[in-house]
């Protein structure tokens, strides 16, 4: 295994050990149904990202941010189950395994996805337990606004409506990815960077980082689609041919979108680096970066 395999590896075992203390207990099939998803072998990116920023900007308190670890996934996982239904993209796969409505049935999965989203919630807020001082009630209450504006109307909802109507055009492609994927990623490196105490013009420098990461992150999805292999992906390819979906990646053409990638994610790595050299990080938040961009699931 390469170098950076074994550490994604170790850091996201570090990640889903949180997930599992935070997960929801019980023996109804509605648990059993919430988590089956989360833990059906998700990458975890979201989490991973929200540590590594929180260690990028020199956080030390890990109590603080765990809860929001686990909740972010919640959040993620929530989305993809409901994301799968007939009434949205119809996918009896997903990560190599059944769709949640295909093992549950359509009521248990929808209902699987509410209680994700209220645990999450739930679980959130248990970051107050840990406050030591005013300051930190105020950080954890500033990201519990972040993860829920981030996923609201303000951002995965709206981008997600957006997604199913016919719009077109470049500015209203990059507005969806930016609302439906990258709100995500945003609120994940918002939240590392905030509950480490960077100040307001870092978190606004960040916000840009993160769209411009999220959007990528789509369009290399998008890529995937097209030219990946099902088998690594663990779900359908050609699905947005299938559904005679039009993309942003059919607007502006494989090439133009292998530039883009290329292009922004350079962009990326220069900026989180120049915030790198000033600490003592080890770097992995770049390294990730660098391998997303030629990810091959
Ligand atoms: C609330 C009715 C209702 C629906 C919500 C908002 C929404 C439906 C869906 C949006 C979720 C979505 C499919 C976003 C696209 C982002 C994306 C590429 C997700 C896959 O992320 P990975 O690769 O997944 O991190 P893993 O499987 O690794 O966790």
């Amino acid at each position: 295994m390469s170098d950076f395999f074994q550490d994604f590896t170790e850091r996201a075992e570090k990640v889903n050990q949180v997930i599992k203390e935070f997960s929801p207990k019980g023996s109804t099939s509605l648990v059993e149904a919430m988590n089956y998803s989360l833990f059906s072998g998700g990458k975890r990116l979201r989490p991973v990202i929200m540590f590594e920023t929180f260690k990028l900007f020199g956080g030390k308190h890990e109590k603080l941010i765990k809860p929001f670890l686990a909740a972010i996934e919640m959040i993620h996982t929530y989305s993809l189950i409901h994301d799968d239904l007939p009434a949205f993209d119809n996918d009896d796969y997903r990560r190599g395994k059944l769709s949640n409505h295909k093992k549950f049935g359509e009521s248990t999965a929808i209902l699987a996805g509410d209680g994700l989203l209220n645990f999450a919630m739930e679980t959130a807020v248990k970051s107050f337990d840990c406050c030591n001082t005013l300051e930190e009630y105020f950080k954890v209450t500033e990201g519990i606004k972040v993860l829920f504006s981030c996923s609201g109307i303000n951002g995965m909802l709206t981008g997600q409506l957006m997604d199913m109507s016919a719009g077109e055009g470049e500015d209203f492609f990059k507005k969806m990815y930016e609302l439906k994927t990258a709100k995500l990623f945003v609120a994940s490196f918002k939240i590392g960077a905030l509950l480490a105490g960077a100040d307001e013009k870092a978190l606004e420098k960040l916000n840009d980082i993160a769209l411009s990461f999220g959007v990528v992150f789509q369009l290399k999805d998008d890529l995937l689609d097209v030219e990946g292999d099902s088998e690594k992906l663990g779900k359908a390819v050609k699905s947005d041919e299938k559904n005679n979906k039009f993309t942003y990646l059919n607007l502006l053409g494989m090439e133009r979108v292998r530039e883009f990638i290329g292009k922004n994610s350079d962009l990326i790595i220069e900026h989180l680096s120049e915030i790198s050299k000033q600490t003592d990080y080890d770097g992995f938040i770049l390294k990730l970066i660098e391998f997303l961009k030629s990810r091959d699931s």
